[in-house]
């Protein structure tokens, strides 16, 4: 009889204390959800409910293999934008609990509001489904995404024939693509698979694979000695160009109100990551070093005039001279810009 109370007792305790422990992550899971959206600024303490604090014996964070004690938002071990995180909390009478959140560190700079205006239109191929836009010369380097039709082309500005151009197999989906001395590169969506051509014959020299913290290939740009890829996130890998499958640096693009999720197109100009968002009808203006927005150019009215479904969006940046060069996924033209500098 009395070990059966014993067992009793015992089972009581460990339901209580179980009660307890989910209590404690459910309230971790309330607070940390509604600071989301509210987001942190480097500095800050994360200021975890109470009820936590006091359940704890002590507090560890981790990111990937790091971890550090304490709570407030440093900038060692944080970056701006999206952090993927895991609490260690260390239980007074032993044993820890942990618990995965997401931490939304925003910048403090407002991102400036670029104005436009339009220097020139040229016609687009409404086939073409805008995922990698370059131009050089008067050249245009495409790349053209959905499996079945996907490829890499080149054509003149001013016309949508193609002069060369590289059919992918049906299995894959082009993405982003980008120049590199004589080479074009170019990913593809959920294959994990980079294409390496040559500039002139568009012809396959290699292929690549992604680093394993790419989840997809979205939109690819080269600053002269990293290639810069987006994955549908909001960050950008930078990448070395002899070695595409190691990553060198990631960075998460984040304005004063927002991670910006689903960065797409890409295009580095004069020290600074141009982006299309996709389905936004704006670009970012992007510093390289950080990931803050430093400026948005709001092309509403272009978009308006080009975007019919959900499919046909804004999605494509060229630089010549000083102007851009925008476009977007089976839209009819591209729009030569010339945008306010402040
Ligand atoms: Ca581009």
């Amino acid at each position: 009889m009395k070990k059966k109370t014993t067992v009793f007792l015992v089972l009581c305790l460990f339901v209580v204390s179980c009660n307890k422990e989910n209590e404690i992550l459910e309230r971790l899971d309330e607070y940390m959800k509604s600071r989301e959206a509210k987001g942190y600024h480097f500095g800050d303490d994360l200021a975890l409910p109470k009820e936590v604090i006091n359940y704890a014996d002590g507090i560890e964070i981790s990111f990937g293999e790091r971890k550090i004690s304490g709570t407030r938002i440093d900038d060692g071990y944080y970056m701006l934008g999206e952090n993927n995180i895991t609490f260690h909390i260390r239980k007074k009478n032993g044993g820890m609990l942990y618990r995965d959140a997401t931490v939304n560190v925003y910048s403090r700079r407002i991102p400036e509001s670029l104005g436009y205006e339009i220097v020139r239109e040229y016609p687009h191929d409404p086939e073409s489904f805008t995922q990698g836009f370059q131009i050089q010369g008067d050249e245009v380097y495409e790349s053209d995404g959905q499996n079945g039709s996907s490829r890499i082309w080149k054509y003149k500005l001013g016309s949508i024939t193609p002069i060369v151009q590289a059919r992918q197999e049906d299995e894959y989906f082009s993405e982003g693509a980008t120049l590199v001395g004589n080479k074009v590169y170019q990913l593809t969506w959920k294959n994990r698979v980079g294409f390496i051509y040559d500039k002139n014959s568009l012809k396959t020299i290699s292929k690549f694979s992604y680093p394993s913290v790419m989840e997809e290939g979205w939109g690819l740009t080269y600053d002269g000695e990293s290639l810069i890829a987006s994955d549908g996130s909001s960050r950008l890998y930078f990448l070395d160009p002899e070695n595409p499958t190691e990553v060198k640096k990631i960075i998460s693009v984040a304005s004063n109100t927002e991670a910006h999720k689903n960065i797409n197109e890409l295009e580095y100009y004069k020290g600074a990551i141009y982006a299309n968002v996709w389905q936004k009808p704006y670009i970012l203006k992007i510093n390289p070093e950080n990931g803050e927005v430093l400026a948005k150019i709001d092309f509403i009215q272009i978009a308006k005039e080009n975007t019919k479904g959900v499919d046909d969006v804004l999605n494509g940046i060229a630089f010549r001279g000083e102007n851009m060069f925008i476009t977007g996924k089976n839209w009819s033209k591209i729009y030569e810009i010339r945008t306010e500098q402040k």
